[in-house]
């Protein structure tokens, strides 16, 4: 059994910011703008080259956690955190994707990442790809349409297995990558071409990834047979809107966008929905002779999981709402954050059972908070809102662990330094118990304040230990 880690998460594209420093190439993800055109660039269905000359990259300075990273990771450990989620920007490594050779200079600074988690003693946590491919990959090979986009991402894989061997014990092959269903621009790098089949195209791109997820989880066992290596689903759990059983179906057919990749991961095959679904759209999707045996050698070791909300599914009578890029109809039982994600933390508790009940294999929430406007009056931001969420969410958490016995080895709260948002690319939309002093337009000192809920973390952490 592993020992229950506590602590936070963030990811490159959406901290580190210095997107060309130190050889750094572009990555999909630097070519989101802020504004009202970001959801068409993240959806794949407008060009980022189509996109106005002035328009902002959020990504690109974000919160300056490159130059941060020695403060930022010394306020985790004053928090008390065992476990420190982040992700390794591909483009840094190799800065067009193709390369033999890597970027030494970006490895250094995951070295010192990595080296600074270790002197705290912080176990890192590293997602490999958080909603990043090098830009090189997309102009050259259309991004994750290509298999070449396998033997690419494990050549990084590899790099970083054999250099942080005995360092980073817990990997994520991919972030919520049931998303590129959803959003494959911000997922995958994909902008769809005139005369594609959408579907086709991201069942094609999510069979590359599930193929490559697979040979990644083998050959980290191979380089280091300590590590544990997880998929990363974004979750939630779906009620139905009434009793009328076609609502019921229609969450049947939602929850099976989600948990069909969790399905291939976990299982290690196609679930019989998904072949039916192929050949009733006559999908074409590209399965090599072997694909089979691979999938099946590179089942994950846990799960890893996003809970921000549940949604509602039905007959859509009632008003919709937002969260977390799935559209849902809004539940009356519940309040709404800000951006209309709904609070629902006995749906955390039923997703964590859900998921757990299906697969039987141990959980790691990697990702949890409320995205909130905060407000700094004299150099203090009191943010019982968030302390509520956190506190109702870990009851939760916890109700799943002692009274449900479902097998958790972490919890990483999301953004737990204020960052940028993936989905709308405000920094308004603040998650941290670390508040950042810059606005809208990245201007202000950058200095790092702790929030009310930072000691309440803090405190929470300390009465675990
Ligand atoms: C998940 C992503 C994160 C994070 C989070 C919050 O989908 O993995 O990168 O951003 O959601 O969403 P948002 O930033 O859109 O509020």
């Amino acid at each position: 059994m592993e020992k229950f880690l506590w602590g936070g998460a963030t990811a490159a594209n959406q901290y580190e910011g210095a997107y060309d420093i130190s050889g750094r190439g572009l990555s999909n993800v630097d070519l989101l703008p802020s504004g009202e055109k970001r959801s068409d660039v993240a959806k794949g269905i407008l060009d980022p080259k189509d996109l106005p000359a002035d328009s902002i990259y959020p990504a690109r300075e974000a919160v300056g956690g490159y130059y941060h990273y020695k403060e930022d990771i010394a306020l985790m450990a004053e928090m008390g955190f065992e476990v420190y989620r982040f992700s390794i920007s591909w483009s840094r490594i190799f800065p067009h994707g193709d390369e033999i050779k890597t970027n030494e200079a970006g490895l250094k600074y995951y070295d010192q990442v990595i080296a600074e988690c270790l002197k705290h003693q912080i176990e890192p946590l590293v997602t490999i790809s958080h909603f990043d491919v090098p830009q090189g990959l997309i102009e050259k090979y259309g991004s994750w349409r290509d298999r070449r986009l396998v033997d690419f991402y494990l050549r990084y894989c590899e790099t970083l297995f054999k250099r942080y061997r005995g360092k980073v014990r817990y990997w994520l092959t991919f972030n919520e990558i049931n998303m590129v269903l959803h959003l494959p621009y911000l997922a995958a790098g994909i902008t769809f071409r005139p005369n594609e089949d959408p579907l086709e195209v991201c069942y094609t791109v999510a069979h590359h990834e599930l193929v490559a997820s697979a040979k990644a989880v083998s050959l980290a066992h191979m380089i280091d047979p300590a590590t544990k290596v997880g998929c990363m689903l974004a979750a939630g759990c779906i009620y139905p809107n009434t009793p009328d059983p076609k609502d019921s179906w229609q969450v049947v057919e939602e929850e099976r966008k989600s948990y069909f990749f969790t399905d291939v991961q976990v299982r290690g095959y196609y679930p019989g929905y998904a072949k039916a679904m192929f050949a009733k759209k006559q999908l074409k999707i590209p399965i090599e002779p072997g694909d089979a045996a691979i999938l099946q050698a590179g089942v994950v070791d846990f799960i890893s999981l996003s809970y921000y909300n549940s949604r509602v599914l039905g007959e859509a009578t009632k008003e919709n709402t937002a969260g977390n890029v799935f559209s849902s109809l809004k539940n009356p039982y519940l309040k709404a954050s800000e951006w209309g994600w709904q609070i629902d933390p006995l749906g955390f508790r039923i997703t964590l059972n859900q998921i757990y009940d299906r697969y039987q294999k141990p959980l790691f929430v990697v990702e949890n908070g409320l995205g909130a406007t905060d407000v700094l009056e004299d150099d203090q931001i009191k943010d019982d809102y968030r302390i509520t969420y956190l506190r109702d969410h870990i009851d939760a958490l916890q109700k799943s662990r002692y009274e449900d016995g479902v097998e958790i080895w972490g919890y990483t709260t999301w953004g737990c330094i204020d960052l940028i948002s993936a989905s709308t690319g405000e920094l308004k939309k603040r998650y941290g118990m670390v508040y950042v002093d810059l606005d809208e337009n990245g201007h202000g000192s950058g200095k790092r304040l702790r929030k009310k809920s930072f000691y309440w973390y803090q405190d929470w952490i300390k009465q675990q230990k």
